[in-house]
């Protein structure tokens, strides 16, 4: 265990009879440097101390960060297997529960073949777990489903990235340069209530002059302190960005030489953009043309900016399609591959970043390497011993494995770190999903809605009970620590997949003692992909503050700042965007004539499974409720706090009403945190983008009547 030192100039926060054990939060992608307080004579942790030195965040967390450390010994941590019997769970031991999986795993593929089998993978895990994800799915079980909770998170903006600019890093620039930039134009992202942290930078550049521009169907708090507020509708942005570049071609705001020599496509981009005069945007947005004209201006005249992104742009069924418009802006200012200048998407969970390259994807193999290109493969499958021919084929994205389920095509899931239950769109769909399989594995830390319909459920280490590596918003490999010894019987997600390829009689393919194994063959599988992780080792990680990839050798610097002489591209350039502007998938109609927007609070994470386990984040926000704006509310009769029952085509519920001016009038918002009858995704549109299978979490249409 790696013992806290104090640096020159930081405050001793060591107290007396505790160690500190340096490591990162849990949750969100900020990823915010933490020391977790240990009693040393019983072991058991009693607190955090933000961690002043840590370049990324500064000593600053929020409010879940601060209380993560409560979830570690929670008296509801599952301590030893749980078999369900006659629709109870009963403790059992791990060889119990391992006889049950290896005799219906290998009874379903003997009937079955092999692919009846799936894993359903989630990136709240290490690099070294989520890398094994894949390889315990492909070699373990060999199936060919393997998808993951990062599909309903970071793929569009992954394939944006990929498609104009080659790679996907999440942010082409280091975050504390932010404090350099003179332009936030910032969509679909409420930064202050999930990526609190970043917001001390933002502040920073504000007292030097920059200005925020915020594109969101609400005035979020991180609206609140911009220069320009973009009210748009829910699902219109591709039209504000090219309502946007509109402006930036013809007021002369573009980058000439830096388009000419760096991008393809300009004269496209130009005809598509033609039509989306300021008044024709205003008329598809809702924005007004007084604010995009300023927006425009601001926009364009700022010689540093950055143009930031998250789900309110991504989580749609055109996401990739504004991801290639919004990282267009950057590109025709000339901004990407600069100091304190480019483009960033908020990257959500802990390890969204690292865990989106490693082979959890449906399509993907380590260093983002693709399963139907043969040469990556070949190298692929050498590193893990197997012939070629052995690696199966593509499977399915993380929503369509549910087809597959009616389609008895898969029989058995095995759910690694995630809670679809909840989380995922169309929850009915789900539900049934899991009904119908013949065998359901979950392996969780707590009992959460998806572990309920499982027959096995597996207790596995929290986040502090083991050590690894994860990568953080900005594209930094950083350290987690292991803080103390599992709780119970727990055992490790890695030690877990270990157990079960041997039961399937591929234990020789993962023979590791510790996760420094792991990652040595993890650097080794993502040598010489487009996430070349190669020459990041654990020594670098703790003497450089973190690595940033592509990092090819042990030599090498790594790069904070990506693409500063050539885009990832073959020809080297980047790609503007070229797309027909598209409606969201569900528009208003006289049955259901609201839209319904979904998200977040800053007090809960997600699913919730860990946050409404805690104690301070259920008094500050104990249920979700719908935000309506008060001349919606007064159409109905409906006042602050009651009851509102909201129906759309797939789903219903009833939920409290918080009446507010902070959202559009033809819009509502409620937060997804909770489960069952107060499961927001009940409602929600399991519309997919066409590249991304990304759902349209973001968009649909709904009817509202008091309760
Ligand atoms: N507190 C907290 N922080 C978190 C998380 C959490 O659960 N809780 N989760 C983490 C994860 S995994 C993620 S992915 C990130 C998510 O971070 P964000 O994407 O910032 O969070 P959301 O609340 O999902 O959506 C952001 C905003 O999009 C707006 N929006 C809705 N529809 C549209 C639209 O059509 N266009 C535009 N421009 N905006 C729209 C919403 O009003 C909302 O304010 O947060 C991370 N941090
Ligand atoms: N309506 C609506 N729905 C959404 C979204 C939205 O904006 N609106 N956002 C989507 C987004 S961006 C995301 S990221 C998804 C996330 O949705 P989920 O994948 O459901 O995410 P979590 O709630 O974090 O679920 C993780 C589960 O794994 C457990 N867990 C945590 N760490 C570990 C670990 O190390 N090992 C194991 N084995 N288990 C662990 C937790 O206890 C929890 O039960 O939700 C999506 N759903
Ligand atoms: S949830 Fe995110 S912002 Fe909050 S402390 Fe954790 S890493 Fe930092
Ligand atoms: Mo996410």
């Amino acid at each position: 265990m790696t013992q806290f030192v104090v640096k020159p100039g930081v405050k001793n926060l060591q107290h007396e009879g505790e160690k500190l054990i340096t490591t990162h939060c849990c949750y969100c992608g900020m990823q915010c440097g933490m020391h977790i307080r240990v009693n040393e004579k019983t072991g058991k942790v009693v607190g955090v101390e933000p961690r002043y030195d840590w370049p990324v965040t500064m000593g600053k967390m929020c409010p879940k960060g601060v209380t993560a450390y409560q979830t570690i010994d929670h008296p509801e941590r599952i301590r030893k297997p749980l078999i369900k019997k006659n629709g109870q769970f009963v403790e059992s031991s791990w060889d119990e529960a391992l006889d049950l999986i290896e005799e219906n795993f290998k009874r379903i593929q003997s009937e079955h073949g092999k692919d009846a089998l799936s894993v359903f993978g989630g990136v709240s895990m290490t690099n070294e777990k989520c890398y094994l994800v894949g390889k315990y799915a492909r070699v373990a079980l060999g199936t060919r489903y393997v998808d993951y909770n990062g599909r309903f998170c970071m793929s569009s903006a992954a394939g944006g990235f990929m498609k104009t600019l080659g790679i996907d890093r999440g942010s082409t620039l280091p975050w504390p340069e932010l404090e350099h930039t003179d332009c936030f134009f910032m969509a679909g992202s409420n930064t202050a209530e999930c990526h609190p942290t970043t917001i001390q930078w933002l502040w920073k550049a504000r007292d030097k002059g920059a200005k925020m521009i915020v594109a969101d169907p609400r005035e979020t708090p991180t609206a609140r302190i911009a220069d320009v507020h973009l009210d748009l509708k829910a699902g219109t942005d591709s039209a504000l960005a090219y309502g946007m570049m509109h402006l930036l071609i013809k007021e002369g705001y573009v980058d000439e030489e830096y388009v000419q020599a760096r991008c393809n496509n300009y004269d496209e981009l130009q005809e598509a953009v033609k039509e989306f005069t300021p008044e024709y945007t205003s008329q598809i947005t809702g924005v007004s043309v007084e604010k995009i004209v300023k927006a425009a201006h601001i926009f364009g005249r700022s010689p540093r900016s950055v143009v930031m992104f998250a789900r309110g742009v991504e989580q749609q069924s055109k996401g990739v399609d504004n991801v290639c418009s919004y990282t267009s802006m950057a590109l025709l200012r000339g901004q990407i591959g600069k100091f304190a200048s480019g483009v960033a998407t908020f990257t959500g969970q802990g390890n969204g970043q690292g865990g989106r390259e490693h082979g959890q994807k449906a399509d993907a193999l380590p260093g983002y390497r693709k399963i139907d290109d043969p040469e990556h493969v070949k190298y692929i499958a050498g590193v893990w011993g197997i012939a070629p021919a052995e690696m199966p084929k593509a499977g399915v994205s993380a929503y369509e494995m549910f087809d597959e389920i009616q389609a008895g095509k898969i029989r058995a899931m095995h759910v690694i770190c995630s809670n679809p239950a909840v989380s995922a769109p169309n929850n009915h769909y789900i539900w049934a999903g899991f009904e119908k399989l013949d065998f359901m594995v979950v392996s969780d830390f707590f009992l959460s809605e998806t572990a309920e319909f499982a027959d096995v459920v597996l207790p596995a280490t929290s986040w502090a009970e083991d050590e690894g590596t994860t990568t953080n918003l900005e594209g930094r490999v950083i350290r987690i620590r292991k803080v103390k010894e599992p709780v119970g019987e727990a055992k490790t997600d890695w030690q877990i997949m270990q157990l079960i390829a041997e039961r399937m009689g591929k234990g020789k393919y993962f023979p590791y003692k510790n996760v420094p194994e792991i990652y040595e063959e993890f650097r080794l599988a993502s040598k010489g992909g487009k996430a070349d992780y190669y020459g990041i080792t654990y020594e670098r990680i703790e003497k450089e503050d973190g690595v940033f990839w592509p990092c090819p050798s042990e030599d090498h610097p790594g790069t904070p700042t990506m693409f500063q002489e050539k885009f990832g591209t073959p020809d080297g350039k980047a790609n503007l965007a070229t797309v027909k502007w598209r409606e969201p998938a569900e528009l208003p109609s006289t049955e259901y004539p609201h839209t319904l927007t979904t998200g977040r609070v800053v007090f809960h994470y997600l699913s919730g499974t860990q946050t409404r386990r805690t104690k301070f984040l259920m008094e500050q926000c104990p249920e979700p409720y719908v935000e309506m704006h008060p001349q919606l509310a007064a159409k109905y009769a409906i006042r602050d706090s009651d009851n509102v029952y909201l129906e759309t085509k797939r789903g219903a519920m009833t939920v409290k009403a918080r009446i507010t001016k902070a959202i559009r009038e033809d819009h509502v918002f409620i937060p997804y945190h909770w489960g069952k009858e107060l499961s927001v995704n009940k409602l929600t549109n399991p519309a997919l983008d066409p590249t991304s299978r990304m759902p349209e979490f973001k968009v649909c249409a709904v009817k509202i009547k008091k309760a």
